[in-house]
């Protein structure tokens, strides 16, 4: 494997940053997940965008322009012959001193990696997956704003614990006020009759690359999408209900906390969903 950092390529061994990185001395540093499906990297233009807006919030310049970085990514693939997979872009927040102060940071570094990844198993999409609410709250918007895709994860890392503790693989969070922001790095969506709603970008949840597609698709299928404020109850006694995500793509709930949704099987319209999302994502994005 080929590692692109800071306009290099690096084998994997040799694929290294600093002790000194601010990234890992502090997570001060942002990320994007993203998918190439079928030759394409899907979504390129969001995924960059939504980079830069991170950047914005945390006051970081990031050392290349949009198509610079639009450039590597394709490169960075082909280097790697990768037609399917999983790109992981960071951008960290550099080298500096030992002390948090972001001013001492020479220059912040760019790393893009192309690989694979599977988050759930297949089992889980053909039959759906069981999920539960955790005690951990998502991040306060005026703490670490969830908008912000940071390297700091901590957040949804605790939450994924008390998830893998009660023995299930994805846990909904609730913000500061107990309405549902999201999963532990998948946004949630529930359908109710001919409706198909997600927690506004307000109650705590990333502004999901996925989750647009998504939304996308179910207007065109002819579901009214909103965006309100939902509480366990709703999700409770939703019709169906699925989760979004990069890696996780449309995921089917069958379970939440112990109370089965719906029928207890993946349902039709998630179904729907979930095969008109494959055709899209084969069939558009940036060509390697
Ligand atoms: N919420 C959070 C907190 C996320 O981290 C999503 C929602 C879904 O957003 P996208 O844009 O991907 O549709 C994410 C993204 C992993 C992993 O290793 C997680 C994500 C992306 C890639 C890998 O668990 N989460």
């Amino acid at each position: 494997m080929k590692v692109f950092i800071d306009g290099k390529y690096y084998d994997e061994k040799n694929a290294k940053v600093s002790v000194f990185d601010h990234g890992l001395l502090y997570g001060d540093g942002i990320f994007e997940g993203i998918r190439a499906y079928n030759g394409r990297v899907f979504r390129l233009k969001e995924h960059i965008d939504r980079l830069f807006y991170s950047a914005k919030a945390i006051l970081l310049e990031i050392p290349m322009s949009r198509a610079e970085i639009t450039r590597a990514v394709v490169e960075t693939c082909r280097k790697n012959k990768l037609r399917d997979g999983y790109i992981r872009l960071i951008v960290t927040r550099g080298v500096g001193s030992l002390g948090l102060n972001p001013n001492r940071c020479e220059r912040p570094s760019i790393i893009i990696i192309a690989g694979k990844i599977k988050l759930y198993p297949q089992e889980m999409y053909d039959n759906g997956m069981a999920i539960v609410t955790v005690a951990t709250t998502r991040n306060l918007h005026n703490a670490v704003n969830p908008a912000i895709k940071s390297l700091n994860y901590l957040n949804n890392i605790l939450a994924k614990i008390e998830a893998n503790n009660a023995g299930c693989e994805e846990a909904i969070m609730l913000n500061s006020e107990g309405f549902v922001a999201e999963c532990t790095g998948d946004n949630i969506f529930l359908i109710q009759g001919q409706r198909l709603l997600t927690p506004p970008l307000s109650a705590g949840a990333l502004y999901g690359i996925t989750r647009g597609v998504v939304m996308d698709i179910a207007r065109q299928a002819g579901l009214e999408v909103t965006e309100p404020n939902l509480t366990r109850y709703d999700v409770y006694n939703a019709d169906e209900c699925f989760l979004t995500g990069t890696a996780a793509e449309v995921i089917p709930v069958v379970k939440v906390d112990g109370r089965v949704i719906g029928t207890g099987k993946p349902g039709t319209v998630t179904r729907r969903i979930l095969e008109r999302f494959h055709q899209v994502a084969n069939a558009s994005g940036e060509p390697i």
